[in-house]
């Protein structure tokens, strides 16, 4: 997972270009018209950029987080499966998601009476609520509950079956992150959750990070009970295909309740019913692989 910024004035026109490697050879290029704000955090680099038709660009450590145009790609994969896949979501957790846009999907299920935001850097935050208002702007909902602070901390202090959802929105398995994609961290989940309780995160590439998504799917089948991984069309991120997976202690991952999947596809502009249920086929060498 290599990530390097290659910057360059194009000299009859007046943007630069960020591109995010993919591997060796591929990459995915933006036309950056200016920076907005570059930072370095305890945490990592973030870079705030804005593109030639793309809106702004949200970069950690050289790799995209967002960009405004595809963000809701993302955030819709994310959220909702989850969500409609436990029966009565009212205590959501979010890990990471700083951004404000998995907190943003979150809030449109009316079960919800508290959605509880723990975000290690408020530099995050505080550059969403200064440029990215169309995320940002779910902190503004009574029912969110934003706190600064060690997410995994958080988990493994968290009374057992407090959580009826728990969405991990971290950036990648290297880096940082990675503790938020091994066993401890798993098992503290588990134990968070009620029941019934469904979990969701982001697992990498299906194609260019094939080697972590199915060592990350196959750890959590060492800890759930169910587990089912799924693919979503994120054109932001590498390869524009990026891989996710639910996990519970029982409760079924793919039969959703209709009503209220129904109402949810009433304001979503990418998740539906179709897209729910296409998200879980995987191609055959894939299928082969996870076994
Ligand atoms: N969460 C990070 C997703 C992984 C992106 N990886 C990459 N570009 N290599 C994004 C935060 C959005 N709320």
């Amino acid at each position: 997972m290599s990530q390097e910024t290659s910057s360059h004035m194009d000299p009859t026109e007046s943007w630069h270009s960020f591109t995010e490697w993919s591997d060796k050879s591929v990459g995915l290029t933006w036309k950056i018209t200016r920076m907005i704000e570059s930072v370095t955090t305890p945490y990592q680099r973030i870079d705030l950029f804005d593109t030639v038709g793309d809106g702004k660009l949200l970069v950690h450590d050289n790799a995209v987080m967002l960009s405004e145009r595809f963000e809701s790609q993302y955030h819709d994969a994310l959220v909702h499966s989850a969500m409609l896949a436990c029966p009565n979501p009212r205590r959501v957790l979010i890990i990471g998601g700083g951004d404000g846009g998995t907190l943003r999907e979150v809030l449109r299920h009316s079960e919800v009476e508290v959605a509880c935001q723990v975000e290690i850097d408020a530099e995050v935050v505080r550059i969403a609520k200064d440029h990215l208002p169309t995320m940002a702007i779910a902190y503004d909902d009574p029912r969110a509950d934003l706190i600064i602070g060690d997410g995994m901390k958080f988990v493994g202090d968290a009374e057992p079956a407090s959580w009826d959802v728990i969405l991990i929105d971290s950036t990648d398995p290297i880096g940082p992150a990675a503790p938020l994609f091994e066993e401890p961290f798993y098992n503290d989940i588990k134990a968070a959750l009620t029941d019934d309780g469904v979990m969701a995160t982001q697992v990498a590439c299906p194609t260019f990070y094939a080697d972590y998504f199915i060592t990350l799917v196959k750890r959590l089948e060492t800890i759930f009970s169910m587990v089912r991984p799924y693919t979503s069309p994120v054109q932001m991120y590498p390869s524009g295909v990026w891989g996710f997976a639910v996990a519970s202690k029982g409760q079924d991952l793919v039969q959703i309740d209709e009503k209220r999947a129904a109402l949810i596809e009433e304001s979503t502009t990418n998740w539906t019913r179709e897209t729910h249920k296409a998200s879980f086929a995987m191609p055959n060498w894939l299928r082969r692989r996870l076994g």
